[in-house]
């Protein structure tokens, strides 16, 4: 069997659908679209049908914008930092409030902006490991709050964060909202009208197109400076020639990650649960979030007595990918915000296993990973017992 990846919440495989799509767009039809002759022209259909596929995956408007970015990372900078230079000024509103569990890409843009004055406030998730309405409701200010930011789903437990609900009390206080939906791209609906959100951050290799593409859905109305400076592409606001490869991937990228979602719902939630049933059948073993708020292919495992980083070496020395998780921050070895909250205690807590599935991961693959999975726990606790 060959080796078995188990962290698609990291990245994922690109479909061979998408990069056959998007081959003859390197060496055929290989013009800048911002130029005049035909070899600059003949792409714009493609694009055409590429941000076509983007709007109606979310449900955007015509009217509304979608900025092709480099990923994710810029998609959430731009929305964080646009906000600082367009509303937040002294004497107006300088809050933004966000939330402990957000990834660094958001939580270090506002810490940056921190370091501008901004007021930024982390709220806490509750013992379900989300944060929802009520808790922001206790924390959002009419007077100061410009923007809230929160994912959709979370990257390692997957849970998912009503984001429908936060919006409204956003809205209700007078403040905008911006979600970082990468997670949730693929694993569940995603519907931008329907939730109201006013900026959504998304990652084309996250549902099966490659590396170094994203999008940010932008609400008509909400425009924000641009992060990147230079010529007139994306209409001023995100100059760079935009990959035409990778937008003509990440568009039918997204056409099959929606058209697969019940796929996503039923067949790789029926995979994820058989390993998750399984890993909760080694003794002294929890899995954090309960099912029904979770993505279906994720799971958040602690294993007591065993380190999650001993667990994925031995793994890995086995083909099967999987990660830590960041149980604890790697650099500050502080423990999980989420753990903490939902009362993991210590020994547990810093044991944290990440198994992310995807729509290509196989029946086989999972059986092979649970033989590997309890047989490297026994051999870990053993080892471990042995210590003096
Ligand atoms: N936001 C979330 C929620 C993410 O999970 C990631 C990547 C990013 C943003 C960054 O996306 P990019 O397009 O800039 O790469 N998350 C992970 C992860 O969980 N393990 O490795 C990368």
């Amino acid at each position: 069997m060959e080796r078995i990846y188990l962290d698609n919440n990291a990245t994922t495989i690109v479909d061979p659908k998408v990069k056959e799509a998007m081959d003859p767009f390197y060496c055929q039809m290989y013009g800048n679209p911002n130029s005049l002759h035909d070899f600059g022209t003949e792409v714009h259909p493609y694009m055409r049908i590429a941000f076509d596929r983007l709007y109606s995956g979310i449900n955007a408007r015509d009217e509304d914008d979608i900025l092709i970015t480099s990923c994710a990372t810029e998609s959430n900078n731009t929305v964080i930092k646009g906000m600082y230079y367009k509303l937040i000024k002294p004497g107006k509103k300088t809050q933004v409030i966000t939330t402990q569990v957000e990834h660094p890409c958001v939580a270090n843009s506002c810490r940056f902006l921190e370091t501008l004055g901004v007021d930024v406030i982390y709220l806490p998730v509750n013992e379900d490991g989300i944060v929802d309405g009520k808790i922001l409701r206790e924390y959002i200010d009419p007077d100061k709050t410009a923007l809230v930011s929160i994912m959709w789903a979370n990257n390692e437990t997957g849970l998912i964060f009503p984001i429908k609900e936060l919006c409204q009390v956003a809205h209700e206080n007078g403040a905008l909202f911006h979600t970082d939906a990468v997670q949730a791209i693929g694993k569940i609906p995603v519907d931008v009208q329907d939730t109201g959100v006013d900026f959504l951050s998304f990652s084309g290799h996250k549902f099966h197109a490659p590396k170094g593409i994203g999008g940010l859905f932008i609400r008509k109305g909400r425009d924000l400076p641009p992060l990147l400076h230079g010529g007139e592409q994306m209409a001023g606001k995100r100059a760079g020639t935009v990959d035409v490869p990778g937008l003509v991937g990440m568009g039918l990228a997204m056409e099959l990650a929606v058209s697969n979602l019940d796929y996503e719902s039923t067949e790789v939630r029926r995979l994820r649960d058989i390993l998750e049933d399984a890993i909760l059948a080694i003794p002294d073993t929890i899995v954090v979030g309960q099912r029904k708020i979770r993505t279906p292919n994720t799971i958040l495992a602690s294993i007591r007595g065993v380190e999650g980083e001993a667990l994925i070496w031995e793994l890995n020395r086995q083909e099967i990918a999987a990660s830590t998780g960041s149980a604890c921050a790697s650099e500050s070895l502080e423990p999980n915000p989420t753990f903490v909250a939902m009362c993991v205690d210590d020994q547990l807590a810093h044991t944290g296993i990440r198994l992310s599935l995807s729509r290509f991961t196989t029946e086989e693959e999972i059986e092979k990973t649970i033989d590997v999975l309890k047989a490297s726990v026994e051999r870990l606790r053993n080892i471990s017992s042995r210590r003096p």
